[in-house]
């Protein structure tokens, strides 16, 4: 049988590269794409032990960058059959009153419009195929809003919005279209987010246990190797500790 072809954007760190880890044990062929070239080499190092790797490295908010990227991938990779849309990042937890007019546009320019560009360059090929899989990352923040979280929010119901329109778009053509929304997942998100602040990052987590990229890998995996009729369309997952986006039982 010939190898899947999946692509990953953001395959560098977090749930992203426990994907592209999971993925590969399992067999595809991956692409994997992000910002930094040397932590992308290290990545496709390690996986090109276990599969054939294509690397791509460019900031999928920059539309020009990433149509360049994705259309000249090596006849050996150009049939994509799944793309992974994790790449996206939160900047910032504040007011409206006092957020950074740039960390709204950035969480607006990589997680929806970096989001679309890579999905509409992606389903050109699978909509002539008529077959693909595209699983898209929300989060909880897709499905609740929190205080001080408005654009982060708004960004990730964006998320979920296109995610089921585009299932209906492209319901002709056979193609899967999904989205995995977590909780608490303890990756770099929160040192993103608060711009390094370890401190402020750890005390996100403090005192329960948050999910680990390689929880989101797996359903992940689960969803890709479903039969062919079987579309699992959205998932929230949680940590047990976590009941909503801002109830959190934590061991005092
Ligand atoms: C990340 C989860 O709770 O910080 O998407 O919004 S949360």
């Amino acid at each position: 049988m010939t190898k899947r072809i999946a692509l990953i954007t953001g395959a560098t760190s977090g749930i992203g590269l426990e994907t592209a880890r999971l993925f590969a044990q399992n067999g595809m062929k991956l692409i994997i794409t992000g910002r930094r070239k040397d932590r992308l080499q290290v990545v496709a190092e390690e996986l090109a032990l276990l599969t054939q790797i294509h690397t791509l490295c460019f900031d999928v908010s920059d539309k020009e960058a990433t149509q360049i990227a994705l259309s000249q991938l090596p006849p050996d990779f150009k049939e994509i059959d799944i793309l992974i849309n994790n790449a996206g990042n939160a900047y910032g937890m504040d007011g409206a009153d006092s957020a950074k007019l740039s960390d709204w546009e950035k969480m607006i320019d990589i997680n929806v419009k970096g989001l679309l560009y890579v999905t509409h360059f992606v389903t050109e090929g699978m909509i002539q195929r008529n077959r693909g899989h595209i699983i898209n990352l929300g989060s909880i923040a897709a499905k609740e809003v929190y205080p001080k979280g408005s654009v982060y929010c708004a960004s990730k119901h964006a998320v979920d919005a296109f995610t089921r329109g585009l299932r209906q778009d492209l319901n002709p053509y056979g193609i899967k279209v999904a989205a995995i929304h977590p909780g608490l997942v303890e990756t770099e998100f929160s040192l993103i987010r608060f711009e390094g602040d370890a401190e402020k990052a750890k005390k996100v987590y403090e005192g329960m246990e948050p999910l680990r990229g390689r929880d989101i890998a797996e359903a992940m995996l689960f969803m890709v190797t479903r039969a062919p009729h079987v579309n699992i369309a959205d998932l929230l997952i949680l940590p047990t500790a976590q009941a909503s986006a801002s109830l959190v039982k934590r061991k005092s």
